[in-house]
């Protein structure tokens, strides 16, 4: 299939109250992923990855334990990565759903347990990458940070929720406060709703 870059679920204003400016999405959708659906799309044309899912795509050109991965890995996990990370969040404060609260509260004792590990994942991610919580194939969570553009699909992982900690995704509303940016992103951007709806029994 061809990579295409999805609307916002949102408009490009809509989380400025919450702490993601116009000018951040309009940057970081409309340039930074749509130069991930341009340069993926122009890689994979004439190759075997030509037509095969986006999914497919990152797991089979992930290449474990390799210094640099493949431009076609590069450009198609960030594809997916910032698919899944628009629907992550939202205008609409939510409450962490009580199913996904005991899920929290059992791999991490509790919400704010978890929610260090996650703001400590992303300040320690050294360089660009992401935090992400994620489902193992236990069904337990975790909390983990990948480099670049690697994701949870590469390690078998169900990602239930990520943030982007390149620094295209904070600069522009928090400077170099990293660790500010990702607890803002905790307590005022998630979509709780979605990342419980990410949960496998
Ligand atoms: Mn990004």
């Amino acid at each position: 299939m061809t990579f295409s870059l999805p609307d916002l679920p949102y408009s490009h204003d809509a989380l400025a109250s919450a702490g993601m400016s116009q000018e951040t999405l309009e940057f970081h959708h409309d340039l930074h992923h749509n130069a991930y659906v341009d340069n993926g799309n122009k890689l994979i044309a004439g190759t075997e990855w030509e037509g095969q899912s986006l999914e497919d795509i990152v797991v089979g050109t992930y290449q474990e334990g390799a210094i640099a991965q493949s431009g076609i890995f590069n450009n198609a996990s960030q594809h997916w990565n910032h698919n899944q990370f628009w629907e992550m969040m939202g205008p609409k404060e939510t409450l962490i759903p009580s199913e996904l609260e005991s899920r929290i509260q059992d791999s991490f004792g509790s919400i704010d347990d978890f929610k260090r590990q996650f703001v400590a994942a992303g300040v320690g991610q050294f360089g660009s990458g992401w935090c992400w919580l994620v489902q193992n194939k236990d069904g337990g969570l975790e909390v983990t940070k990948t480099e670049n553009g690697v994701n949870p699909l590469c390690f078998g992982q169900t990602a239930l929720l990520g943030c982007d900690v390149w620094e295209h995704s904070y600069y522009i509303d928090f400077r170099n406060k990293r660790p500010v940016y990702l607890e803002n992103f905790l307590n005022k951007l998630v979509n709780w709703e979605n990342v419980t709806s990410r949960l496998k029994n």
